[in-house]
C-alpha cells in the first residue's frame, strides 16, 4: 500500500506538479473518547487513508507518536477531576503535510465519595438567595433617552432621531391590570406578551455604551448598601447561601478589576468593595457565598460574544481578535472571584453563547489554581463537563415525585423580573413560595429565590416582608427541608409533599400538608410503604410531641390531625419510621 501510493504520488506529482500530500492527505476524523478513569483517558479515531504515524497532543504539548496501525490510545498518568483538550495529528511519510483533527475536552473524573463530599453543603442548604444588582437596578426597569433602535410598527416608544421615550421592562404598567394579570393586545386579540428583563435594559432598548455609562456615573451609588443587613435578611429567611451576580451581561464588574474591564469602582463614585463586605458577612453568619458570572455576554466590551447592537462592526458581532482579548479578561476575572474571594460556587450564565474552546480554556484556568477541587459549578459553562447541578430557570420541573437522582437547582425570580424594576408589582405570594420550596425539596433540588435590589442597596419592601414571613414558617418547619433526601412516595401525594432524612440514627417522614388540601374529616389517608411501617407520628410544630392516633387499612395508613390546618400554608407531621 504504502510503497504504491509513493509511486502514485512521484507520478501524480510529475503529472501535476501538486506534491500529492496535499491530495491524498485526510484529516484524522472522529476524535472521540471512549473511557475515562481519574487517571486516565481513552481515545479512539478514524484512520486517515495514507498517514505514515500519528502523534497525539495534550494540551497543546506533543503526548505520544502513534503507530499508523494503531487508532487507539490510552493517555494514563493524569490528574483526577481536570480537563483537558487532545488532538491527533496525521503525518504522511517525509511530507511535510501534516493534518489535524478536531480537538476533544474531556474531564477525568472525581471518586463518587469525593463528589458527594464536594456536594455535601449544597445539597443539605436547599434554600438559597440568588442576588441581581448592577447599574441596570438604577435604571430600574424604565428607560428614556438615546437608543440605537429604529421606530417601529406598534412601537411607539421608539421615536424618530434614535429616542427612546418610556422604554419598559417586560410589561409595559398599561399592559398589567390592577389585580396584576396581563391585558389583552386589541391589535392581537391575545394578552400582552412580555419584553425583556429590567437587567436587560441596556440591551433591550438599545442604550449606547457611553449613555450606559454615564447613567451608571450618575444613578448608581449603592449609598445604603449594607452587607450586613442582606445576610442577616438571608439568614432569617432560613436560607444557606447566596448567589450574587458578580458582572452580568452588561459586563460592569462588582468586583474592582483595576483597569482590566469595567467595574463599579472604575465607573462609578463607589470606592468599596461591595462584594468583600458580602462575602466577609456571609462567612461571619455561616452562609456560603457564590458568584454569578456572565462568561459569554459583555455589552460593554468588543469582544463580548454574540450579537450586540452596540458594536459597529457589520453584523454587530465580535471580531475574532476583539473576543481573544476578551477571553484572556475573562480568565483573570475568574482567577481574581476565586482567589481574592474564596467562593464556594461559581454560578455561570449563557454559556451556550461562547465556544467550546474558550469554556476549556477557562476551566482549564480554574483547575490550575490550588485549591479549586472543593468549588462547585453549575451547568451553564454548557461544556457538558464540568456542571455539577442543572438549572431549571422559573420553573419546577417535572421529575418524578422522588426525585430523578440529579443535583439541581431552580432559580426563580420574586416578580416578573430579576433587577430591580419599579413598575413590577406583580409579587408572588409567601404561601406561593413555601409551597415551591417544599415541592422543589421534595424532589431533591434546591431553590435559589432572587431579590433584585435598588440602586441605593436596599431591597424593595415587598422583598423584605416575603423573607421574613419565609423564614418564619423555616423557623417551625426548616427540619423538614434541610439535608432531606427526595420524598418516597410514587404516584405524587394529592394533599401535599414528603421528605426524609434519618435523625439521630432514625429514619423520620416528613409529611407536609398543604393548607389548601387539609383533610376536612380530619383523616389524612398516607399511601402504605412497601419497605417501612409508620411509627409514631406528631405535628412537627408540637413540642411535646403528642402522638397523632393512626390506623392501617389495606392500602393507606390514616392519621387523625386536627379539624383545621394547623399552619395556614403548610403544616409537617413527623412520623417515624420502622
Ligand atoms: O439572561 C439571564 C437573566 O438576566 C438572568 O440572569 C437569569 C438568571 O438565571 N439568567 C439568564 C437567562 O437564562
Amino acid at each position: 500500500m504504502r510503497t504504491s501510493f509513493c509511486r502514485a504520488a512521484a507520478l501524480l506529482m510529475v503529472a501535476t506538479g501538486i506534491p500529492v500530500a496535499t491530495l491524498h492527505a485526510q484529516l484524522p476524523e472522529g476524535l472521540k473518547v471512549t473511557g475515562t478513569t481519574p487517571q486516565s483517558v481513552t481515545l479512539a479515531w478514524k484512520a486517515a487513508d495514507n498517514a505514515s504515524s500519528y502523534q497525539v497532543y495534550r494540551d497543546g504539548q506533543l503526548y505520544r507518536n502513534v503507530h499508523a496501525a494503531d487508532t487507539t490510545l490510552v493517555v494514563s498518568g493524569l490528574q483526577s477531576f481536570d480537563i483537558y483538550c487532545f488532538t491527533v495529528k496525521a503525518t504522511y511519510g517525509n511530507s511535510e503535510t501534516v493534518t489535524q483533527s478536531n480537538p476533544v475536552y474531556v474531564a477525568t473524573p472525581e471518586t463518587q465519595e469525593q463528589r458527594d463530599q464536594r456536594m455535601a453543603w449544597w445539597r443539605e442548604a436547599r434554600f438559597g438567595m440568588f442576588i441581581h444588582w448592577g447599574p441596570y437596578s438604577a435604571l430600574a426597569g424604565h428607560y428614556s433617552g438615546p437608543t440605537l433602535l429604529q421606530p417601529q410598527e406598534n412601537q411607539p416608544w421608539i421615536q424618530p432621531g434614535g429616542v427612546m421615550k418610556d422604554y419598559y421592562s417586560c410589561f409595559r404598567p398599561e399592559w398589567i391590570a390592577a389585580d396584576g394579570t396581563i391585558r389583552t393586545n386589541p391589535l392581537t386579540g391575545k394578552t400582552y406578551e412580555r419584553g425583556g428583563y429590567a437587567e436587560w435594559i441596556m440591551f433591550d432598548a438599545q442604550i449606547p455604551r457611553e449613555e450606559y455609562l454615564r447613567r451608571t456615573r450618575s444613578d448608581f451609588h449603592a449609598e445604603k448598601y449594607d452587607a450586613k443587613e442582606w445576610v442577616r435578611m438571608a439568614k432569617e429567611a432560613g436560607m444557606k447561601y447566596i448567589v450574587i451576580t458578580s458582572k452580568h451581561h452588561d459586563g460592569i464588574a462588582l468586583f474592582p478589576t483595576h483597569g482590566d474591564g469595567h467595574s463599579i469602582q472604575a465607573d462609578t463614585d463607589i470606592r468599596r468593595d461591595v462584594l468583600r463586605e458580602l462575602v466577609d458577612e456571609a462567612r461571619k453568619a455561616g452562609l456560603k457565598i457564590g458568584f454569578y458570572y456572565s462568561q459569554a455576554l459583555d455589552w460593554n466590551d468588543l469582544g463580548g460574544m454574540d450579537y450586540v447592537p452596540q458594536n459597529e462592526t457589520p453584523d454587530h458581532r465580535a471580531p475574532y481578535d476583539a473576543q481573544a482579548v476578551y477571553n484572556q479578561k475573562v480568565i483573570r476575572h475568574v482567577q481574581t472571584i476565586i482567589r481574592d474571594y474564596g467562593v464556594d460556587i461559581l454560578w455561570w450564565d449563557m454559556g451556550a453563547h461562547s465556544k467550546p474552546e474558550f469554556r476549556y480554556q477557562v476551566m482549564k484556568a480554574i483547575k490550575q489554581i490550588p485549591g479549586t477541587q472543593r468549588l462547585i459549578f453549575n451547568d451553564r459553562m454548557e461544556d457538558h463537563m464540568t456542571g455539577d447541578f442543572k438549572t431549571p430557570e422559573q420553573s419546577i420541573p417535572d421529575t418524578p415525585s422522588t426525585g430523578d437522582g440529579t443535583d439541581w437547582e431552580t432559580c426563580m425570580t420574586l416578580n416578573d423580573n430579576w433587577g430591580y424594576a419599579a413598575h413590577d408589582f406583580r409579587w408572588k405570594t409567601t404561601h406561593d413560595l413555601i409551597q415551591k420550596l417544599i415541592d422543589i425539596t421534595s424532589k431533591g433540588g434546591n431553590f435559589l429565590l432572587n431579590i433584585g435590589p435598588k440602586a441605593d442597596g436596599t431591597f424593595p419592601q415587598e422583598s423584605i416582608d416575603r423573607l421574613a414571613e419565609v423564614g418564619k414558617w423555616m423557623a417551625v418547619n426548616g427540619e423538614a427541608i434541610y439535608a432531606t433526601q427526595p420524598s418516597p412516595f410514587s404516584p405524587q401525594l394529592d394533599w401535599g409533599r414528603a421528605t426524609r432524612k434519618t435523625v439521630n440514627g432514625k429514619e423520620v417522614l416528613y409529611l407536609h400538608v398543604f393548607a389548601q388540601h387539609w383533610p376536612k374529616d380530619g383523616k389524612l389517608v398516607v399511601p402504605r410503604l412497601p419497605s417501612a411501617s409508620f411509627g409514631k407520628a406528631y405535628l412537627l410544630s408540637d413540642t411535646k410531641q403528642k402522638a397523632l392516633p393512626m390506623t392501617t387499612t389495606g392500602e393507606a395508613v390514616v392519621l387523625r390531625v386536627p379539624a383545621k390546618a394547623v399552619d395556614p400554608v403548610s403544616t409537617t407531621i413527623v412520623v417515624e419510621v420502622k
